[in-house]
């Protein structure tokens, strides 16, 4: 499913993130840059130990949550690997909508300063972080809308949601975005 908005365009598809080619692909990783499971796990083993030496030499203090980092990517078919560090869901009452929009938004930000003509979001915070994927998908897309409608750029921002279900509840809150409009 794609989207216009503006120039730029907003892309829904299923799959692995760690595949994608794109000038840059976000990683939902934690504010200490130490690695984990889900796409972070993913992204550093098809990326190689390049990345983590590059973000352990330029970010000896992490990253803090609500921000995003920029490192080289490594073996991935991608330029650049943004460390995004989304909120641990905890109730939705404790900032946490803030923390995911101002990650998103700062992804964004880094793609326009590296002159990325596309990127590629996975759902951040709704796997181990336990954000639910409704309102995660509400809250990331409604940012990255605003910002291209703003900004004009990054040329293309794609969604890779891992399955149907994660795929639907981003299809709906597109749906009803086109409709609003
Ligand atoms: N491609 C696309 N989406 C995926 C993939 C993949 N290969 N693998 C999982 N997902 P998560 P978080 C989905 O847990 O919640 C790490 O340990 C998954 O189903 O990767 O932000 C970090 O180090 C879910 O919907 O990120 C942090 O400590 C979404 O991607 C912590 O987890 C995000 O799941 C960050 O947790």
């Amino acid at each position: 499913m794609r989207m216009k908005f503006g120039e730029c365009l907003i892309e829904l598809v299923q799959g692995d993130i760690a595949s994608q080619q794109a000038d840059a692909v976000v990683n939902p990783a934690n504010s200490q840059l130490a690695g984990g499971g889900g796409v972070d796990g993913a992204i550093h083993r098809a990326a190689g130990p390049s990345v983590m030496e590059e973000t352990d030499r330029r970010y000896p203090d992490g990253c803090p949550t609500g921000s995003a980092v920029a490192s080289s990517a490594g073996d991935l078919p991608a330029k650049h690997i943004f460390h995004a560090i989304g909120p641990v869901w905890r109730g939705g009452h404790r900032g946490e909508p803030d923390q995911l929009r101002s990650a998103c938004r700062r992804c964004l930000e880094l793609a326009v300063e590296h002159g990325c003509e596309s990127v590629a979001f996975p759902a951040i915070s709704t796997g181990v972080y336990g954000y639910p994927m409704d309102v995660a998908a509400e809250q990331a897309l409604t940012t990255v809308r605003d910002f291209l409608i703003e900004q004009g750029r990054p040329p293309l921002v794609r969604f890779v949601l891992f399955d149907g279900g994660a795929l639907g509840a981003f299809a709906r809150v597109l749906e009803e975005m086109a409709e609003s409009r």
